[in-house]
């Protein structure tokens, strides 16, 4: 039973995924939505500016023009993998947060991987072990770019339906 005030997973993800209410739905990320269970092939990130109804913030980083980062789907066992290209003035990279990945996919610039320079495009590549909520932000500048917007959320479905009597996901 809802109470009063209470918001449900899938409106919470709206709102984590910026196409909710208050936030105008940007057209990067319509298009996406409206290609629902297709997933990126890349992530370009890139300078943004997001409308919060009547205000606008300018640099933000994203992988849109408009609008935040996309929640990102996987499923448990299944190969994924993504081009990550960074049109930004400043190196950057991604680190997939909380997900067990071979250690050259990890984001961690001069550790795992050389930085991501303007106009590069690093190629990720694995297999998520476990079922769960993650997230992925860079591992350049993390503070400033997390800051200004680049973080998404992950959702990796179970390799075996779990078995829920309601699936609203
Ligand atoms: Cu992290």
């Amino acid at each position: 039973m809802k109470r009063h005030g209470e918001i449900d997973r899938r409106t919470f993800l709206g709102l984590a995924g910026g196409g909710a209410a208050g936030l105008a739905m940007p057209t990067g990320f319509a298009a996406l939505a409206k290609s629902a269970g297709a997933e990126p092939s890349e992530l370009r990130i890139q300078s943004a500016r997001y409308r919060l109804r009547d205000a606008v913030t300018e640099d933000m980083v994203s992988v849109f023009p408009d609008g935040p980062p996309p929640v990102l789907r996987m499923r448990q066992g299944v190969p994924f993998s993504i081009d990550v290209t960074n049109l930004l003035d400043e190196a950057t990279t991604m680190h997939w947060h909380g997900l067990r990945v071979p250690n050259k996919m990890d984001g961690v610039p001069y550790l795992t991987q050389f930085p991501i320079q303007k106009d590069e495009t690093w190629h990720y590549s694995y297999t998520p072990e476990d079922a769960g909520v993650y997230w992925y932000h860079p591992h350049c500048r993390t503070m400033d770019q997390i800051a200004r917007g680049l973080t998404g959320i992950i959702v990796v479905a179970e390799k075996d339906d779990p078995g829920f009597d309601a699936r609203r996901f």
